[in-house]
Order: structure tokens, then C-alpha cells, then sequence
């Protein structure tokens, strides 16, 4: 069995990312294979629980304030609405769901403790539960443990050197420093990046340096494809190729050999044979619904008609680790250790993002 290394090279890697193609996906199937089941793909329900209005400047994002995007911001969503969604979300054949917030940071308070009762509402309706609500300390990625989050989703976008060219508001540390505090409890790291932002090949495989390094690896890893949204600094970015798609699958899949990777934004842009291809390549996960965050992803019903298709079958929850334990409710008062997190605001200058800052400006 093929063994996880974390000492993987940029160089190893982009040889691994140009490797001729039917080599490259002959030995990500291989791999594949060894640690997983090749039908088997697990699906995650995306919901926005509350969206827009974002004081971060990353370039790729709608939901950031400074520009302007045409999409409906919301304040947090309650339990009731979140249960009613995750409902539909298990009948629909989801084992997971990923509730995401346009939040820099997770700040104590009120807001924090309707999440945290979000978790264990979900959780008792025995599904795997995902947040993504940007930094987190020691303490709060605790509470999340203990109200039963199974994992949480905090992406690295990028190399560090790119990351710079695309976010100035935090820094890329702050990534690793979350995903260090999430590791110090029993929740799982969700950790991926997006490719097509203008990135050279070099930061990719750099991202997957960064990705690989760590101990343990993610156990899961999306891969996104930037969806250029109008009014964003990427608004002009080109759509990535699928072969760029697969090779970036193929590549994750051979450098974390037990991480679910995930297939994620993009794939409105993408056949049902670009993704078949990635599926062969690696990919073993979906986020499903009409609706990522903001933007547009295929119906559920597609989908599941792509499955039959392929014959891949939803993986049920709780297979690969098992469900955590909820903790009822306790004052958060008392939970909160008065944490004072340093999370950085570099504040470098990047030309695009003030640009469309500028514009956006004009227009309001
Ligand atoms: N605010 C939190 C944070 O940034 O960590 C959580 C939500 S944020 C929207 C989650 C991830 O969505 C980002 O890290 C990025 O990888 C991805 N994302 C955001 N906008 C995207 C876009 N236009 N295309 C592809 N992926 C995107
Ligand atoms: C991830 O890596 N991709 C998802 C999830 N984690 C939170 C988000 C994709 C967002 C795409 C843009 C939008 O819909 O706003
Ligand atoms: Fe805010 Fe997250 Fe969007 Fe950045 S990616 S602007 S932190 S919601």
C-alpha cells in the first residue's frame, strides 16, 4: 500500500502535475484504489447561514462588502431554518452538511451560540456536520467539538507566495494557525484551494506542498475552480481547462492518498465526461444543490442521474470515522476562556482588488 509522505517537494509535485496524461491518471486511479472505494462519493449540502457583507478583501469572493456583486446578503440564519434545509438536504441523499459563514473570524457571543446549536441540531439528525466560519481559536474550535461539528473547512486558496496576490486582509498563517487549533480537537480539517486565479502551475503544486506537509494530512480537501464572479477582482479570469482540472485531481489524489477529495465549485462549467474523468483521477466528493454559497451548481437531480450513470453510490455518513458525541448546551459565558487571537492584517497593496474597490465605489 502506498504509504502518506509529508515530504513531498514542489518539484516532485509539479513532475507529478506534467506527468503525460494517461500515465498521470493511470497512477492516481492506481492509488485510488488503494485506499478507497472507486464507486463510492461522498456528498456534501452547501448552506450559506449567513451571507455577504464580508470585511475581507479576498479577491476570488463574492460575499466580500468592498465590491460590488450582485448577490442578497443575509444576517445568520436561524436553528429552525437550518434544520428544515439540512432535512431536505438527507432526503436528497447528502450525508453532510457545510454551513458557511461571510465571517473574517468567529467572534464570542450570541452568534457563535446559535451556531454551535445549529451543530447539534444537525448532529442529532445524525448527519456529518462542516462549518467554514474563517479563523477560529483554541477554544471556540473546542465548543465546536463538543456540540458534535465533525469537520471544518478552512482553505489555504493557494501557494503562500500567491495568497499574497490574492487576499491582503489576513495572512497566510492565520490559515495554518486555524487549522492548527481545529487539529487539537477531535474534528476533522477540511482544507483545499481554488485554482484559475491567474496562478502559475508552481503555485498549485506549491498549495499542495503546504497541504501535504501537514501531520496529519487533511482528511478532506476540496478543489475548487474559481467561479469569476462580476464586480470581484477575478471577474476577468479565464474558465480553467478540465485537463488543468484533472491533472490538479489527479495530483492531490497522489499526494494525499487517504484525503476525500473533494470536487467542488466549477462544475456547472463541466461535462459529465470532464467530471467522470475526475472521479477516475481521485475525486470522491461533491458539494450538491442548485446553489454553493452564492453562485450556481448543478441540481441535485442531475447529479443523481450522473451517479446512475457512472454507477457511483453516496457514501453514508459516519463511514470513515464515528459520529461525534453533542454536549447539551452550556452558558458560553463560562466556555469562553477570553481568548485575544492575533490574527495579522498585512494590508499589502494589490493593485486588482483596489481596483475593483474603486469601481465598485462608482456604482454605489
Ligand atoms: N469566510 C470563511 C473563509 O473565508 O474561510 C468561509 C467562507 S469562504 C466563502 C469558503 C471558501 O470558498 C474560500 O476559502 C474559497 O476557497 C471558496 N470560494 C469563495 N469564493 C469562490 C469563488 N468565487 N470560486 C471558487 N471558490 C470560492
Ligand atoms: C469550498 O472549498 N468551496 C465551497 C465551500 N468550501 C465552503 C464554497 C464555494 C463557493 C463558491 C462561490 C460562491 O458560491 O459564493
Ligand atoms: Fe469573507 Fe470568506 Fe469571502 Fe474571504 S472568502 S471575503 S473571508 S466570505
Amino acid at each position: 500500500m502506498s504509504t502518506v509522505r509529508h515530504d513531498w517537494t514542489k518539484e516532485q509535485i509539479l513532475d507529478i502535475y506534467n506527468t503525460p496524461l494517461m500515465e498521470l491518471l493511470y497512477q492516481a486511479a492506481t492509488i485510488h484504489r488503494l485506499h478507497h472505494d472507486p464507486n463510492t462519493v461522498q456528498v456534501s449540502t452547501l448552506l450559506s447561514i449567513k451571507t455577504g457583507g464580508c470585511p475581507e478583501d479576498c479577491g476570488y469572493c463574492p460575499q466580500a462588502a468592498r465590491y460590488h456583486t450582485n448577490i442578497e446578503g443575509n444576517d445568520l440564519m436561524s436553528v429552525q431554518q437550518v434544520k428544515a434545509q439540512a432535512l431536505r438536504a438527507k432526503s436528497s441523499g447528502s450525508s453532510r452538511v457545510c454551513m458557511g459563514a461571510a465571517w473574517r473570524n468567529v467572534k464570542d457571543g450570541p452568534e457563535f451560540d446559535q451556531v454551535l446549536e445549529m451543530v447539534r441540531t444537525i448532529n442529532k439528525l445524525d448527519m456529518e456536520v462542516c462549518c467554514t466560519l474563517g479563523m477560529v481559536t483554541e477554544n471556540q474550535a473546542q465548543r465546536l467539538a463538543e456540540a458534535g461539528l465533525y469537520a471544518y473547512n478552512h482553505n489555504l486558496d493557494s501557494s503562500e507566495e500567491y495568497y499574497k496576490e490574492v487576499i491582503s486582509t489576513r495572512g497566510f498563517e492565520d490559515r495554518l494557525e486555524t487549522i492548527d487549533n481545529v487539529r487539537k480537537t477531535n474534528v476533522t480539517v477540511c482544507s483545499g484551494g481554488i485554482i484559475g486565479m491567474g496562478e502559475k502551475i508552481e503555485d498549485r503544486a506549491g498549495m499542495l506542498v503546504a497541504l501535504s506537509t501537514l501531520d496529519p494530512q487533511p482528511e478532506s480537501t476540496p478543489i475548487n475552480a474559481l467561479v469569476a464572479v462580476e464586480g470581484t477582482p477575478l471577474e476577468d479570469q479565464h474558465p480553467v481547462s478540465i485537463w488543468d482540472m484533472v491533472r490538479m485531481v489527479a495530483t492531490t489524489r497522489i499526494v494525499l492518498p487517504e484525503t476525500q477529495v473533494r470536487l467542488s465549485a466549477g462544475r456547472t462549467q463541466m461535462t459529465r465526461e470532464g467530471q467522470a474523468m475526475c472521479f477516475f483521477a481521485g475525486a470522491n466528493s461533491i458539494f450538491a444543490g442548485d446553489k454553493l454559497l452564492t453562485t450556481p451548481n448543478p441540481d441535485v437531480n442531475e447529479d443523481m442521474e450522473m451517479f446512475k450513470l457512472l454507477g457511483l453510490n453516496p457514501q453514508k455518513p459516519f463511514t470513515k470515522k464515528t459520529q461525534p458525541q453533542t454536549v447539551e448546551a452550556v452558558d458560553s459565558e463560562l466556555q469562553s476562556l477570553g481568548e485575544k487571537p492575533k490574527w495579522t492584517r498585512p494590508e499589502h497593496k494589490i493593485e486588482r482588488n483596489e481596483d475593483a474597490k474603486q469601481k465598485a465605489k462608482v456604482l454605489k
